[in-house]
């Protein structure tokens, strides 16, 4: 049986959805972020050294890290139409967006979430005006124009092809909902951005996405 490793409001519930497509069994063990600091519980330090989510366990492997997990159940429980098949323009595309979720798109999200809390959260009043520049100025000179080129490209590609990989729903689509998601909420993606919003709406109306947010329980991600 694969043991989903699941904290609250995470990048585990896309693994939840991959499983729901896949239509394997598995049993989902929940943890709680730190209701302050948002970190995990020091219990999934004992799953994984790193401590974070997501982790499976299948049998005597432990594996972290979404997109190995991601790549690992797709290939060795998943159908052809998961994964485009190797030497095709679709097999680049869905490696390439496998790995922008993680390497390009998160890196910045999570900038704006950190700079996001330096700029509203609790501090000495001195201390206070001098953070909150900084916060301002890297967001504005860095963080935000980062953004808008990234979703800007997402938009183009999905103007050109219905799913990210191409004419057909693959795993990469389930990479990157997590950043999609997060962009939504925090990152400054909306409407304005129809093909990106179109695509969205259409994987939050997938009914193997809906069991796993039934599976998993409250999905809010943090902004
Ligand atoms: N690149 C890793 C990132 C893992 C990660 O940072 N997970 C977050 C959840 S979205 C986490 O566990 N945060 C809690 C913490 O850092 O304590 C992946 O894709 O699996």
């Amino acid at each position: 049986m694969i043991v989903v490793h699941h904290l609250n409001n995470s990048r585990s519930q896309r693994i939840l959805w991959l499983l729901e497509e896949l239509g394997l069994p598995y049993e989902v063990k929940r943890y709680q972020r730190d209701a302050r600091t948002m970190l995990a519980p020091p219990e999934l330090r004992a799953v994984h050294p790193l401590g974070k989510s997501p982790v499976i366990s299948d049998g005597d492997l432990t594996l972290a890290e979404s997109g190995a997990i991601v790549e690992y159940l797709a290939s060795r429980y998943g159908s052809e139409n998961l994964i485009p098949k190797n030497g095709t323009p679709e097999h680049l595309r869905y490696l390439y967006w496998m790995h922008f979720a993680e390497g390009s798109m998160m890196p910045p999200l999570l900038l704006k979430l950190i700079f996001d809390r330096i700029e509203s959260g609790p501090m000495p009043f001195f201390v206070r005006p001098v953070a909150r520049a900084i916060a301002q100025r890297a967001k504005s000179l860095m963080v935000l124009p980062n953004l808008e080129r990234l979703l800007d490209f997402m938009e183009s590609e999905l103007a050109a092809r219905v799913w990210f990989a191409g004419p057909a729903f693959t795993a990469a689509d389930i990479q990157m909902s997590f950043p999609v998601e997060a962009a939504a909420v925090r990152g400054g993606l909306d409407e304005k951005r129809p093909k990106l919003w179109a695509w969205l709406q259409s994987i939050h109306a997938r009914p193997a996405y809906r069991r796993a947010l039934d599976r998993g329980g409250k999905y809010e991600l943090l902004r």
